[in-house]
């Protein structure tokens, strides 16, 4: 097989986020190891440094949507890289930062789907569902709405980030691990039809069906994207994030996840975002996330 290359994008910002501190993860990753860890698993990693955008001015929201023209901004500039590296045919791995970023990264992708005739399919690895609107929002934050603003429910200025509006649609998301969804919101991941593995879902069936059936629409013409908001994890083995929610996959459960993710072969884009390094502690989560990311890239405890 031809050796694989991702390439590390990182997008210090925390400008949708409700905390700061997000801005730091790209290089809390590299700390970890990240680059190394991946080289490791015999694949070419290229690291094209840090993306740069507006500072964070610390605003409250307006009409709804907290610093709305910068988070367009670094948007504009994800979406970009990314875009020029699937070209290039290379992995992408957009190291946030907070969730706004995946409008820049998944409508990137939607358009390198367009190009290339292949299918979307789009894992949302999350405590939250990330499907907020202006009206929804209980707290105006661009984080808790970039699914809604890749399927068109969201500001001009977010919509219409890359060559097609909407970007995509709530059939390509498989969201994983959600806990945490708004009154509001609810509503809107119900009338979307938002395909939902839940924690309720997941300690009724287990880890492992529950991602087969995730996985069971995945076939040899798709590109799979992990948008993995650190979140997702339980907190006592994740604190480093700024918004935890309490009954996360274990850490066995997340490892799972990953693993079968990574046996479908067809993994050809990542985010990792929400990372929170003023939350850690001695930098444990983005350990933990870099661990994970060795298994979605293939990595196994599989001894027969
Ligand atoms: N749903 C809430 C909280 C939230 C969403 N995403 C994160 N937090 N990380 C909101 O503000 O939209
Ligand atoms: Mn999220
Ligand atoms: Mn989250």
């Amino acid at each position: 097989m031809t050796q694989q290359t991702v390439s590390l994008i990182g997008a210090p910002t925390d400008i949708g986020a409700g905390h700061r501190g997000a801005s730091m993860g790209p290089e809390a990753l590299r700390v970890a190891g990240l680059g190394e860890r991946l080289s490791a698993r015999g694949l070419k990693v290229i690291d094209r440094g840090n993306l740069q955008g507006p500072l964070n001015p610390w605003l409250p929201p307006e009409n709804g949507y907290r610093h709305l023209d910068e988070v367009a901004a670094w948007n504009m500039a994800v979406h970009t890289a990314v875009r020029q590296e699937l070209q290039a045919g290379r992995i992408p791995v957009m190291l946030g930062g907070d969730h706004c970023l995946a409008i820049g990264s998944i409508s990137a992708v939607a358009d390198h789907c367009r190009d290339t005739g292949k299918k979307l399919r789009v894992l949302w690895l999350d405590a939250h569902a990330d499907f907020n609107t202006a009206n929804a929002t209980p707290s105006g934050n661009i984080h808790g709405m970039p699914v809604a603003c890749l399927c068109g429910n969201g500001p001009d200025v977010l919509t219409g980030i890359g060559s097609h509006r909407p970007s995509t649609s709530p059939q390509v998301f498989r969201q994983v691990g959600i806990r945490s969804v708004d009154e509001g919101e609810k509503k809107l991941v119900r009338e979307a039809g938002m395909k939902i593995v839940d924690m309720r879902h997941i300690d009724e069936v287990g880890m492992k069906r529950a991602m087969e059936e995730v996985l069971a629409d995945i076939d040899e013409d798709t590109h799979l994207h992990v948008s993995f908001d650190v979140d997702f994890l339980d907190p006592p083995d994740a604190p480093g994030v700024g918004t935890t929610v309490r009954g996360g996959p274990t850490y066995r459960e997340a490892q799972l996840c990953m693993e079968m993710i990574a046996d479908t072969g067809r993994l050809a884009s990542l985010d990792i975002v929400e990372l929170n390094p003023a939350y850690d502690v001695h930098n444990q989560t983005a350990e933990l996330a870099v661990d994970l990311v060795e298994s979605l890239f293939g990595k196994s405890t599989l001894i027969r």
